[in-house]
């Protein structure tokens, strides 16, 4: 029998990185969307999956449909990935972020509590938790969290379900507490996306400025195609436990900024930047990174690709869509 899994926000970053992860492991997969005016599969597309998931309509704001796929489907493993995950986002749509996130993961825990309680599930927390809190200049599993923003604080009440389901019921729940990672389909509005799609824009000559916020933010930058495996490890286990997952490198927006101008072969970055104010929030995470020694010993997780790779990815793949878009023009 083929292992079932679940993965709510299939069509974001994370879900098409894990749904292919979970198909080469010879999984059935469920992916859920939830209502569009327009469809938008892009990314399962471009990893060359999207035939091979089995959609299910749902919302993670909507009881009654998280109920009814628990139901009807009653997968081995529930991978949560919805959120309203732009932080910039969720200080004007507080409620909105807190509904999705927080609510929305209460309603999952219960609907597999009550019609499919042996499911594992995986929650998608955050290093977004641990805000300004900071041991020494890492964050790890024992840092204590003060989160920053509307969303921060929607991922600390959804981590504490997740744990308190595993203590009063005895579920199979699991924290991934995941520190930035990204990759050539991270959504545009990501500063490391907004960075390489902008850098191949002036690349190609379609643009000449990009405009960013802070660039002093420090963040652990890593691949998603690596942290998606951590994911599934963290379901494999004899136990259920909680874990960060990071690669202990920290660099600033700017050094992401100047990495990404040198991929692309452009001298002179400073030209063709433009401080925005509109792209700063009304509270910054100055400084994450990550200690992850416990997935590493317990888990056997290491990431593999680095920081200089993952832009340079980011940068080609970008390059690439315009040249691919401009051919298609002119044929
Ligand atoms: P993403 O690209 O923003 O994808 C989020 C997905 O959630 C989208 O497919 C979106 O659907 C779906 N969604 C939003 N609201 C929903 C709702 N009400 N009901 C059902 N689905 C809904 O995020 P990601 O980067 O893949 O991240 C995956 C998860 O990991 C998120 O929970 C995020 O908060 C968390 N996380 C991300 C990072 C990171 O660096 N990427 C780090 C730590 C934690 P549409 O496609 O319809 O908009
Ligand atoms: O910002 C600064 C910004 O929006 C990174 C989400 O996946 O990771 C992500 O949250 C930094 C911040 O990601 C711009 O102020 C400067 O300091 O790419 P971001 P994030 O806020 O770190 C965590 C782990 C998650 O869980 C979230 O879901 O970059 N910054 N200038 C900018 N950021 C944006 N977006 N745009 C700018 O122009």
């Amino acid at each position: 029998m083929k292992k079932t899994a679940l993965i709510t926000g299939i069509l974001g970053q994370d879900g098409p990185y894990l749904a292919k992860l979970l198909l080469e492991k010879d999984y059935k997969v469920y992916g859920m969307t939830r209502r569009y005016s327009l469809p938008n599969f892009g990314n399962v597309e471009y990893l060359g999956i999207h035939h091979d998931i089995d959609y299910v309509d749902g919302d993670m704001t909507d009881e009654s449909s998280l109920m009814n796929i628990i139901k009807s489907v009653r997968p081995d493993e529930v991978y949560n990935l919805a959120a309203q995950s732009f932080v910039k986002a969720s200080f004007e749509q507080p409620k909105f972020t807190t509904d999705v996130n927080a609510l929305g993961v209460l309603y999952l825990l219960n609907a597999i509590k009550y019609f499919s309680p042996t499911s594992r599930f995986y929650q998608a927390s955050t290093s977004e938790m641990f805000g300004l809190a900071n041991d020494g200049g890492y964050q790890d599993e024992n840092t204590n969290f003060h989160p920053r923003s509307p969303y921060g604080v929607s991922k600390v009440y959804a981590y504490w379900m997740t744990v308190n389901y595993r203590e009063s019921y005895n579920m199979f729940t699991a924290n991934g507490i995941l520190f930035n990672h990204e990759s050539p389909i991270r959504g545009i509005q990501f500063v490391t996306r907004k960075i390489t799609d902008g850098v191949a824009k002036i690349k190609l000559g379609l643009a000449t400025e990009l405009r960013l916020g802070n660039m002093e933010a420090k963040r652990d930058w890593g691949f998603a195609g690596d942290y998606v495996e951590a994911m599934w490890l963290m379901l494999q286990t004899d136990k259920p436990d909680d874990y960060v997952v990071a690669t202990g490198e920290t660099h600033s927006v700017q050094e992401f900024v100047e990495a990404a101008f040198a991929a692309a072969d452009i001298p002179d970055w400073k030209k063709y930047i433009t401080i925005d104010p509109r792209f700063k929030r009304p509270a910054e995470v100055p400084h994450l990174c990550g200690r992850v020694d416990k997935a590493t010993k317990q888990l056997g997780w290491k990431p593999k690709v680095s920081f200089a790779e993952l832009v340079k990815m980011m940068v080609e793949a970008d390059i690439k869509r315009y040249e691919m878009a401009s051919v298609s023009r002119q044929s």
